[in-house]
C-alpha cells in the first residue's frame, strides 16, 4: 500500500468513527427538545422537639377569611375559633389553648376575601403547623382542594398531607409549593379535609397561605 492510499483508508476510519458521534449528538439533541417543564406540586415535611419555626413572611390569604363551618370543636381546652389558625401566632407546645383540634371527617372551608380581589388570588404556597405537649397529636393528616371564582361549587384536590411523628418530636411544619411556582389561579375558596389524624385529633396551630392577585387585563379569560 502506497502512502496515498494508507491516507484514504486512515480518513475513511476516522469518517466512519465520526459518524456515529454525530448521529448519537443528534438524538440526544432531538430528546432534550422534547423535555418540556411539568407542573408539580412539592410537599416537604420536617419536625421537630422544640416547636421553634420560623414563620413565612408575607400576607396571609386566609386571615380574615369567613369559615365554614363557623367554630371549631373543641378536646382538652382547645381553641373553638378557626382564625386560631391565621393569627401568626404558634404558640407554646405545652399551650393546648393555641390548637385547633378538628375530628376526622371534619372539613373547614375558608372564603377569601373577594370583595376588593374579585377575580380570586395565585396560591405560591401552603405552610401548616402542629404541635402538642407530646408525639401523641402533632402529625398532620388533611388534604386540600380549592375551588375558581369561576366554578366556585368544584373542588379541586391540590396535596395530601401526611406527616408523621414519633417521641421525642412534637411538631411538625409542612410547606407545598409547585415546580411552576404557581399551585392554582383564580382561587376563591380553600378547604381542608381532616382524616385519619394521630389518636383522632392533633394540635393544629398555623395554617399559611402566600400567594397573589390574579392579574387580568382587560379580563380574566378561562
Ligand atoms: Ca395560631
Ligand atoms: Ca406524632
Amino acid at each position: 500500500m502506497n502512502i496515498s492510499r494508507l491516507h484514504r483508508v486512515q480518513t475513511r476510519i476516522r469518517a466512519g468513527k465520526r459518524r456515529p458521534s454525530k448521529a448519537l449528538a443528534s438524538i440526544i439533541a432531538a430528546l432534550l427538545a422534547g423535555v418540556s417543564a411539568h407542573a408539580s406540586v412539592v410537599v416537604q415535611n420536617e419536625s421537630n422537639a422544640t416547636h421553634v419555626w420560623t414563620l413565612p413572611v408575607g400576607t396571609n390569604l386566609l386571615a380574615g377569611a369567613t369559615t365554614l363551618p363557623a367554630m371549631a370543636v373543641v378536646h382538652e381546652g382547645s381553641s373553638s375559633s378557626w382564625m386560631t389558625l391565621t393569627d401568626g401566632i404558634l404558640g407554646d407546645a405545652a399551650d393546648k389553648t393555641a390548637s385547633v383540634t378538628p375530628n376526622n371527617g371534619d372539613s373547614v372551608m375558608f372564603s377569601l376575601d373577594l370583595s376588593v380581589n374579585f377575580n380570586g388570588y395565585s396560591l405560591a404556597s401552603f405552610d401548616t403547623y402542629c404541635a402538642w405537649p407530646d408525639s401523641g397529636r402533632d402529625n398532620q393528616n388533611f388534604t386540600i382542594q380549592y375551588a375558581t371564582v369561576a366554578a366556585p361549587g368544584t373542588f379541586l384536590t391540590l396535596a395530601t398531607v401526611n406527616n408523621q411523628t414519633g417521641a421525642p418530636i412534637i411538631s411538625t411544619h409542612t410547606n407545598i409549593t409547585d415546580t411552576t411556582g404557581t399551585l392554582a389561579a383564580g382561587v376563591g375558596f380553600i378547604r381542608f379535609n381532616f382524616a385519619g389524624q394521630e389518636n383522632g385529633y392533633v394540635g393544629l396551630r398555623e395554617f399559611i397561605v402566600l400567594g397573589n392577585v390574579r392579574q387580568c387585563d382587560p379580563q380574566c379569560r378561562e
